[in-house]
């Protein structure tokens, strides 16, 4: 069990567990703050696609408008820089060629580029778009630039909503949404688009933890639905869950109590993200069984990446802040590789890599992921297939002032 939770923690999820609730004293917030609106849903973006970056949002909204696709759909995008500093347009998680996906491309102010990509196999799922300018990442995050992307799976049967987490603990916009389920199972996309809140995350009724369903991570569905009672949510990661609402009532999603410090640090406050008022008369819909198969493939290489830091202005890989001149790493396309991610500092840091998904090696279940928690004093191993088009490209911490102030680095897959 000590085996089991440890692993779990390493892998960015606790709590563990078959069936049923469990009851666990929640810690409330120094004021009952009021349940906002009903939870809005961002605009669709429609095509031909264009997305501006203004001072208020991209093409003028908060959070983006929604890029909602299948796989195998083309993508054709403008994408212009409506800002007065330069910036660019990441695509958050779907392996794409690190020339389309040009983290390190940044356009002047009234500059346009143009995308033209195609929505990969296997990758039904939830991402999001947002800044890529080193340096002013943080600012720009904080302006309210970030849009969600959905990859349809049509595959499973519940009322589906997608939730955008972004500044001051904001969904979709705004503060406390309430939800109205209009099935028995709701299917929660969460995506973590602060900048630097890493979020725990817990269904409770009253005070009591209900058990939820895992479906997806970063890179799409697993393999068979996971009960749990918490999940780890750091900054740039999502998670997709399924929440029973055949039992009418109140259900909240809360950030619970963490500590980016490790055990025994300053923990954040108990906050709630939204409600849902579940009401009575919702008939259940059962689980879905096999989800599809994910298989691991084996590394032929070790690397080691060291994370580290310096105060609160230096933040370093392997010794070196960021430099866009230097190559920090050549990868031969078409390999696999096992990359130790050691934090040697004193608090969490997220890693996160663009183009090439990744597995936590020796996770309690098969994922792909983008983005990992790395807590201090440990070491997180991921598997890495490099069987994408090779290129330039970055990986990074993604709170947003650590990558802003050089904990990233360059890959180049030749
Ligand atoms: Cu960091």
């Amino acid at each position: 069990m000590a085996e089991i939770s440890r692993r779990a923690v390493l892998f960015g999820v606790g709590g563990l567990l078959a069936a049923g609730s469990v009851a666990i004293p929640v810690i409330r917030g120094l004021s009952s703050l009021p349940d906002g609106p009903e939870l809005p849903q961002p605009q669709p973006l429609s095509e031909p696609y264009e997305l501006v970056a203004t001072p208020s949002g991209y093409s003028g909204q908060f959070p983006g408008p929604l890029l909602r696709v299948r796989e195998g759909d083309r993508v054709q995008l403008a994408f212009r820089n409506g800002l007065d500093s330069p910036t660019s347009l990441h695509i958050h998680g779907l392996p794409l060629s690190p020339a389309v996906d040009a983290p390190l491309a940044h356009l002047k102010p009234g500059e346009t580029d143009h995308r033209d990509f195609t929505i990969p196999p296997g990758t039904a799922g939830t991402y999001w778009y947002h800044p890529h300018a080193h340096g002013d990442v943080e600012r720009q995050l904080l302006m309210g630039l970030a849009g969600p992307i959905i990859v349809d799976d049509g595959r499973i049967d519940a009322d589906d909503r997608l939730l955008m987490i972004t500044k001051d603990l904001q969904v979709n916009g705004v503060a406390r949404p309430v939800i109205t389920p209009r099935s028995g199972r709701v299917r929660l996309r969460l995506i973590n688009a602060t900048a630097a809140d890493t979020l725990l995350l817990g269904v409770l009724s009253g005070s009591s933890r209900q058990t939820f369903h895992l479906i997806a991570t970063d890179g799409g569905l697993i393999e068979n639905p996971v009960a749990l009672t918490e999940i780890l949510l750091t900054p740039g990661e999502r998670a997709e869950i399924l929440v029973d609402a055949t039992s009418a009532g109140r259900l909240e999603l809360r950030a619970l109590p963490y500590s980016v410090y490790g055990p025994g640090g300053a923990q954040s406050d108990d906050r709630l993200l939204a409600s849902l008022n579940v009401p009575a008369g919702l008939a259940p819909i059962p689980l879905p069984g096999s989800m599809r198969k994910i298989d691991t493939p084996a590394g032929s290489r070790t690397r080691r990446l060291v994370l580290n830091g310096h105060g609160d202005s230096m933040f370093t890989i392997n010794g070196r802040t960021f430099d866009h001149n230097r190559v920090d790493m050549q990868v031969a396309s078409g390999t696999t590789e096992v990359w130790e991610l050691v934090n040697e500092h004193t608090m969490d840091h997220p890693f996160h890599l663009h183009s090439y998904s990744f597995q936590v090696v020796d996770a309690p279940f098969r994922a792909w992921r983008d983005t990992v928690n790395v807590p201090p004093g440990s070491t997180v191993r991921i598997v890495v297939p490099f069987h994408g088009p090779p290129g330039r490209t970055v990986y990074h911490c993604h709170i947003a002032s650590h990558e802003d102030l050089g904990m990233m680095g360059i890959l180049e897959v030749t």
